[in-house]
């Protein structure tokens, strides 16, 4: 696990920001957080974009801040009770397509943690693709975040 110590918030904000590109796949805004200060769990989200003119699939992530991690979503099992559920062969990218990671949907789950999810520090995950293979992304954690406008579901970690 490695953890950025930062002089300021809005230092960091700005330096993370920086969109990563790698071999046509742009991942973008994206955050950790913890489900809670003591949780041994938590999420990853962002949105990815695929330039790579084909097709592809995000199909597993890894960190070292996790001992396990699942590509979930959100089932409503029954009226209103949603559940996480890992996606099942991965997350369909098509070519020129993004694909929005937001609270109460699609998530990289974090099980297991090595570690508190601090604010402001940093987490690398490695995000595997079908066809664009191993994309690498710094993480910024941000407990405080609130989940994005039209973001649904009373289950949000
Ligand atoms: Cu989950």
């Amino acid at each position: 696990m490695s953890f950025r110590t930062n002089l300021t918030a809005m230092f960091a904000v700005t330096f993370l920001s920086v969109p990563a590109f790698a071999d046509g796949i742009t991942v973008m805004d994206s955050y950790a957080r913890a489900a809670s200060p003591a949780a041994k769990s938590g999420a990853a989200f962002m949105m990815i974009r695929n330039d790579t003119g084909q097709d592809d699939t995000l199909v597993s992530a890894s960190t070292d801040a996790a001992s396990r991690v699942e590509l979930h979503t959100h089932i409503e099992v029954s009226d209103g009770v949603m559940q996480m559920t890992e996606i099942e062969g991965g997350v369909p990218l098509p070519a020129g397509g993004t694909y929005h990671m937001v609270r109460g949907g699609d998530h990289v789950m974090l099980m297991g943690l090595t570690g508190p999810l601090e604010q402001d520090a940093t987490i690398d995950v490695t995000l595997v693709f079908e066809n664009a293979g191993e994309v690498e992304v710094t993480i910024p954690i941000d407990n405080t975040r609130k989940p994005e406008a039209g973001a649904h579901g009373s289950h949000s970690h």
